[in-house]
C-alpha cells in the first residue's frame, strides 16, 4: 500500500507517521471507506481484509496502520510479478455495463464480471431513515417511514447507455413506431405542464380519459412490453438488494421532463404494488415529500421535505412514504429523466398481459464465501475476498441504518436531519443545478 498517490512523491509518503497514514487522519469515516474500498491490488486487497478482520474480532492494535504487511504476508495472496500495487483505478474500471449475473469467467483488467459487480454493490449508498412527523388522525407519525435513497446505483457510462435507450424510444414514439398509448407528448400549453411519459407493460390512465376511463390501469389497453435494458436494471436492483425479489416491477413509466417541467403532487395509484422505486437521470433535482404539498405557481410547489435526489440514483417509495406522504417533483432545473418502474397488482394486469421468465428469475446476490467463484488461473486470482466484501458490507450496513435505528426517536431525528444536512449518508455535495432547485 505503499504506492505512489498522484501528485505525492513517494518520500513525501514516507516515514514520520505522515503521508498516507497522516492523510488518512485529516479525512472522517466516511471519506476513509470511500478512500480504501476501491482500486487496490489483490496483496493489498490482502492486507486490508486482515486488518479489517481483526479490528471486526476487537484485535485492531495487533497490526496498526503503520506498521506494514510484513504481518499478513503469509495471508495473503501474492500478487503476479506484474502488478501495479495500489494504482487507484477508475470507476470505469469496475464497469461491468448492466451485464450483472453473467458469470465470473470473462476477465478484464484483472477483474471478473461477477467481481466487479461485488466491488460495485458494496459501494452503493443506502439511506433508510428519513424522518419528518406529522400528525395522522391526531397521531405524531414518520411520514417518510419506508423510503429508502440508494446511490451509485448506475455509473455514468450505465446512465449514458440508458439515456441513448430512451432517446431512441422517444424518436421511435414521435415517428409513431411504438403502440399508441406508449408514448404521450403533451402540448406545452403552460409552464410545467410539457413532461412527455413513455409506458411499457401497462397503460396508466393518469385521469378520466376521453373514453370515460377512470385513473388506473386500463386493463384492455396494450402498451409496448419492457425494453431489453430496463429489464437489465430491474435485474440490477434486486441482485443488489435495492428491490425485494417478492415484488420485481413489470412496468414502468419514463418521464422525460424539459427544464421547467415538473409531476404534481400524487400518492402513486394502489393498481400499483409497494415498494415501487424511481431512477434519476441527467440533472439533479428535490422531489417534495409531505402530508399537504401546496401549489405556489405554475409548476411550482412547497411542501415540508425535499429530498435531492442524485442521478443513478434509485428511490424506493413504500409505506408511509408511498401511502400517507404526497410527493411531487416541482419544475426541474434542467432537462431530467426518470424511470419510474412498478409492479402491477395480479388482479389489474391488462388482459393481454403475458408474464416475462426473465422477470420470474431474478434471484438477489448472496454474499458468502462460496458466492466468489472468481477464475483460479496463475494472474487471475480474486482480488475481492469475499471476507473483504463481507466486511465492506457490514461497515455498510452499520453506517446505513442497523445502528441509527436503535436510538431512541429524538436522537435519530436528531442524527438524521444533522447527517442530512451536513451532506452525509452518501448524498453528494449539492450541484449548481440542486442549489437552483432547492431555492424553491
Ligand atoms: O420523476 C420522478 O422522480 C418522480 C416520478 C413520479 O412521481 C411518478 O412517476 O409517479
Amino acid at each position: 500500500m505503499a504506492g505512489d498517490i498522484p501528485g505525492k512523491s513517494p518520500a513525501s509518503n514516507a516515514g514520520h507517521g505522515q503521508g498516507v497514514v497522516g492523510l488518512l487522519k485529516t479525512i472522517n469515516r466516511d471519506e476513509a471507506f470511500e478512500a480504501l474500498s476501491q482500486g487496490f491490488c489483490q496483496h493489498c486487497e490482502a492486507v486490508l481484509d486482515k486488518r479489517i478482520h481483526q479490528i471486526l474480532s476487537g484485535r485492531g492494535s495487533e497490526t496498526s496502520l503503520s506498521n506494514g504487511e510484513a504481518n499478513v504476508a503469509s495471508n495473503a495472496t501474492p500478487a503476479p510479478d506484474s502488478a501495479v500495487h495500489c494504482t487507484l483505478t477508475p470507476e470505469a474500471n469496475f464497469d461491468i455495463l448492466l451485464n450483472d449475473g453473467l458469470g465470473g469467467t470473462v476477465v478484464d483488467n484483472g477483474l471478473s464480471e461477477e467481481q466487479k459487480e461485488r466491488i460495485r454493490f458494496s459501494l452503493v449508498g443506502r439511506k433508510k431513515d428519513f424522518i419528518h412527523t406529522e400528525r395522522v388522525n391526531g397521531r405524531p407519525t414518520n411520514v417518510l417511514k419506508g423510503l429508502e435513497l440508494h446511490t451509485k446505483v448506475f455509473n455514468a457510462k450505465e446512465q449514458s447507455r440508458i439515456m441513448d435507450c430512451v432517446y431512441d424510444l422517444q424518436r421511435m414514439g414521435q415517428k409513431g413506431q411504438l403502440r399508441e398509448r406508449t408514448y404521450t407528448e403533451p402540448r406545452k400549453w403552460m409552464r410545467g405542464k410539457g413532461r412527455v411519459t413513455i409506458q411499457f407493460g401497462c397503460c396508466y390512465n393518469y385521469a378520466v380519459d376521453k373514453n370515460g376511463n377512470p385513473p388506473g390501469i386500463i386493463r384492455d389497453e396494450e402498451v409496448d412490453p419492457l425494453p431489453q435494458l430496463f429489464k437489465q436494471m430491474i435485474k440490477r436492483m434486486v441482485r443488489w438488494h435495492i428491490l425485494p425479489p417478492t415484488c420485481i416491477p413489470n412496468s414502468c413509466i419514463v418521464n422525460i421532463y424539459d427544464e421547467g417541467d415538473c409531476i404534481p403532487p400524487h400518492i402513486d395509484h394502489h393498481d400499483f404494488l409497494r415498494p415501487f422505486c424511481t431512477v434519476s437521470f441527467l440533472t439533479q433535482c428535490n422531489i417534495l415529500f409531505g402530508l399537504s404539498l401546496k401549489i405556489a405557481s405554475p409548476g411550482e410547489f412547497s411542501g415540508p421535505v425535499s429530498i435531492p435526489l442524485p442521478v443513478g440514483s434509485v428511490l424506493i417509495l413504500n409505506g408511509n412514504g408511498a401511502d400517507v406522504a404526497k410527493h411531487c417533483v416541482p419544475a426541474v432545473p434542467g432537462k431530467r429523466i426518470s424511470i419510474t418502474f412498478r409492479r402491477m397488482d395480479d388482479s389489474k394486469l391488462p388482459y393481454q398481459f403475458s408474464p416475462d421468465p426473465e422477470l420470474l428469475r431474478i434471484k438477489p446476490l448472496v454474499v458468502s464465501p462460496t458466492a466468489n467463484s472468481a477464475p483460479r488461473g496463475h494472474h487471475q486470482k480474486p482480488i475481492i475476498n469475499s471476507s473483504f466484501v463481507k466486511a465492506i458490507i457490514q461497515q455498510n450496513q452499520h453506517r446505513n441504518g442497523q445502528v441509527i435505528k436503535d436510538k431512541p426517536d429524538r436522537e435519530t431525528s436528531k442524527t438524521m436531519n444533522d447527517s442530512f444536512l451536513s451532506g452525509k449518508d452518501d448524498f453528494p455535495p449539492l450541484s449548481e443545478a440542486n442549489k437552483a432547485g432547492s431555492r424553491r
